[in-house]
């Protein structure tokens, strides 16, 4: 007999070769809260080469971006890693995984790590590296601080929470993309943020999502991008 086909795909970014799995943070996000909500098995995972879009991809997403969620047993699409996550906690309340953080503490630790690490890695002004450097340790300082209050391993919780699933895609690429194209690395004192991240690579449900090093490299050398080392 064949096997029924699962309750959803989840559409995510494809890396180099167009197949495996690419380097997009919000893909990773969507895949990660799928994996903490135990929606493992209902789930087919599709990486999606975004250089080469099917019309068939289009027709049911067509912004064109991943991730997409769709639920073939609502014939709906979502087409937003944020949205996916209520959309999905909507159906699905249990397990909870404190999806409602926005404007928590951690939350405000966090928030603004990414905006920081783009704005360093696109500059190219080099005269600006270095304010933009500090200020991304900034917001790295922020979340260590945040994390030396925290009794847990993961920002709120002792297993993945859905703020991880938001937070540490955007901090692997900042210790991974930082270092490839700026030089920058993650100033050794932070050790809370250290152990947070070691956390994270230990845990099995972020190393099934977790692309290559070499994907993060890959996907932001698709951009136009001035090379600091
Ligand atoms: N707000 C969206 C952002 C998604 C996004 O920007 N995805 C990128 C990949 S990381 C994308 O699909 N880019 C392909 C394109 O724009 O064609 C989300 O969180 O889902």
């Amino acid at each position: 007999m064949s096997n029924p086909i699962k309750r959803f795909t989840l559409y995510i970014k494809a890396g180099s070769d167009g197949t495996c799995v690419g380097d997009c943070p919000f893909s990773q996000r969507a895949w990660l809260f799928m994996l903490i909500k135990r929606l493992k098995d209902q789930t087919t995972v599709a990486t999606i080469n975004i250089l080469n879009k099917s019309d068939e991809f289009l027709k049911m997403n067509p912004k064109g971006k991943t991730p997409v969620l769709f639920d073939h047993k609502e014939n709906k699409a979502v087409d937003d890693s944020e949205e996916i996550c209520t959309y999905i906690d909507g159906l699905f309340p249990e397990p909870p995984v404190g999806c409602n953080f926005k404007e928590t503490a951690a939350d405000a630790a966090t928030s603004k790590i990414f905006p920081s690490l783009c704005k360093m890695i696109m500059n190219k002004n080099t005269s600006e590296t270095p304010i933009l450097k500090q200020t991304l340790t900034n917001e790295l300082v922020k979340v260590n601080a945040y994390l030396e209050t925290s009794k847990y391993p993961f920002l709120t919780g002792d297993t993945l929470q859905a703020i991880d699933c938001a937070v540490l895609p955007k901090l692997l690429h900042v210790k991974v993309a930082g270092k490839a194209y700026k030089n920058y690395t993650i100033p050794n004192e932070l050790e809370s943020l250290a152990k947070y991240l070691e956390n994270a690579e230990a845990d099995p449900v972020f190393a099934e999502t977790r692309p290559l090093d070499e994907e993060i490299i890959c996907g932001w050398g698709r951009h136009d991008i001035l090379k600091e080392l």
